[in-house]
């Protein structure tokens, strides 16, 4: 059983932007997948268990961009 959790973040520009989301979110506790729609900033993330939004929320900043509310 996994759940999909959709975000959307700003300020990705190109493929190494995609490449360093995509790589803090992987660093999450029970994080199967993640699916990164640079042109709309659409995020998607599974993972086994439902997230805690504040981690994402930290992660991508982290990489250094922003989850909008
Ligand atoms: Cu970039």
């Amino acid at each position: 059983m996994s759940t999909t959790s959709t975000y959307r973040v700003t300020g990705m520009t190109c493929g190494h932007c995609v490449a360093a989301v995509t790589e803090e979110l992987f660093g999450l506790p029970g994080v199967q997948g993640v699916d990164v729609d640079l042109a709309s900033g659409r995020v998607e993330v599974v993972s086994a268990e439902p997230l805690d939004d504040d981690a994402v929320m930290v992660a991508v900043q982290e990489a250094g961009y922003e989850v909008m509310a």
